[in-house]
């Protein structure tokens, strides 16, 4: 068995869950936050056996989008350059798969 750890776009959580969902998955949200852009983003978590993590890898990356965001550049500290913003590519997803050493429910 696998662990599913992917990070999104909170703009893309909905969907994605809503369609791991509709897939069979069972699924955990949580509300996370990034450490560079300190804005909000979601972690899912996936328990699966290990045949079907290709195919949830394949629901998030189908339904996680890339974007561009502006950070203010005063936030890394440059303070030469304090008013201008730096133009970041953020995901799609962060997606870990990890090993699950036991699973049980009681
Ligand atoms: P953030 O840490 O807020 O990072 C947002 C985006 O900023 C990243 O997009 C990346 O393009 C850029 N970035 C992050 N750290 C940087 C740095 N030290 N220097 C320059 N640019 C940097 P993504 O790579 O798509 O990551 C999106 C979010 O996924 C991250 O939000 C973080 O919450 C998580 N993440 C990504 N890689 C991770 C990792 N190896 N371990 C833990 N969390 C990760």
């Amino acid at each position: 068995m696998k662990m599913v750890m992917a990070i999104i776009n909170r703009d893309d959580a909905s969907v994605v869950v809503q369609q791991l969902t509709k897939s069979g998955y069972q699924v955990t949200k949580l509300a996370t936050t990034g450490g560079f852009l300190r804005t909000g983003n979601t972690t899912i978590l996936i328990g699966v056996d290990d045949e079907k993590v290709q195919h949830v890898i394949s629901i998030i990356t189908k339904h996680s989008n890339s974007r561009k965001q502006l950070m203010p550049a005063a936030d890394m500290g440059t303070g030469v350059y304090a008013n201008m913003s730096i133009e970041v590519m953020v995901g799609g997803a962060a997606i870990f798969v990890l090993n699950v050493e036991h699973f049980e429910k009681v």
